[in-house]
């Protein structure tokens, strides 16, 4: 996440931000506020992209219209993230890290292995070719950036609910932890009832194509119920664990749980 001014004409983001809160019903003031309360976090419960001032007033409709579908993805965390057609995929896609492009990691396939460790029966590390044999789906979902952009795109890899199964994690556990090959480290805790949410992926091609370098190859997990930082790049372990290990954004305050 470079630090970029967030500025849209015409849109003051924390007035926004407040008005929206001020048409939620309780329940969903308080879910939204702990949820982070960023443009962000607005943009994953209304769908709605703001880039100028009549998209600000769109969203806002949108919020205080609180139609069945905005209700649903707000109080139930199993509800789905919207899926889009081919042709709304945004090209290009943007690249995104606390880095440029020029520093993202460069991970040899043939050395890489996913480290598997915590509350699981089978803690063998994984080769991509093994991964790349399990059954795979593809979405086309909405990726959300708390820094305020958000973008259309196909992801094909294995459901992350499949593969805790596989090899026996313990789900009651609290979180699965993940940590990422960047040379600084990154990391991120996910929330079990995320993990097993069934579009959440271990995602191994973008557009159909063998995950490129600056998406995260070899495998990045894909959750599109959560903001972009909960969507780890270049994953080298998972950890199924009870404890909270905090993660890269996390621990500057960014909330842990910055989604539906
Ligand atoms: N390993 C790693 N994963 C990461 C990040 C990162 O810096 N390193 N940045 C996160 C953020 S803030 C965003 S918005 C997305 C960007 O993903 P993209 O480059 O595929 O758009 O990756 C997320 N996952
Ligand atoms: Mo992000």
């Amino acid at each position: 996440m470079a630090k970029r001014p967030f500025l849209i004409p015409g849109v003051d983001k924390r007035l926004l931000i407040k008005d929206s809160i001020k048409t939620m019903p309780d329940v969903s003031r308080r879910r939204f506020i702990a949820g982070g309360a960023s443009l962000g976090a607005l943009t994953l419960l209304t769908g709605c992209d703001v880039v100028d001032s009549s998209s600000a007033e769109e969203m806002l409709k949108q919020v205080s219209k609180f139609n069945d579908a905005v209700q649903a993805f707000i109080f139930n965390p199993d509800a789905l993230a919207p899926t889009f057609p081919e042709s709304a995929i945004t090209k290009p896609f943007p690249f995104n890290a606390y880095y440029d492009l020029d520093d993202a990691p460069v991970v040899s396939a043939a050395d890489w292995k996913l480290e598997v460790r915590g509350l699981v029966d089978n803690k063998k590390s994984w080769t991509l070719d093994e991964l790349y044999k399990l059954p795979q789906v593809t979405q086309i979902t909405r990726h959300i950036c708390v820094e305020g952009w958000s973008a259309i795109g196909s992801w094909t890899g294995a459901p992350l609910r499949d593969f805790l199964k596989l090899i026996g994690a313990d789900t009651r556990a609290k979180y699965v932890w993940f940590q990422c090959a960047d040379k600084d480290g990154y990391n991120s805790p996910l929330d079990m009832r995320s993990a097993l949410h069934p579009q959440t992926q271990m995602t191994f091609k973008y557009a159909n194509e063998i995950l490129p370098r600056a998406y995260g190859f070899p495998m990045k997990i894909r959750v599109p119920t959560k903001l972009g930082f909960k969507n780890p790049k270049y994953v080298v372990s998972m950890e199924v664990t009870n404890d909270y290990k905090g993660g890269y954004w996390e621990d500057q305050g960014y909330n842990s749980f910055s989604g539906s």
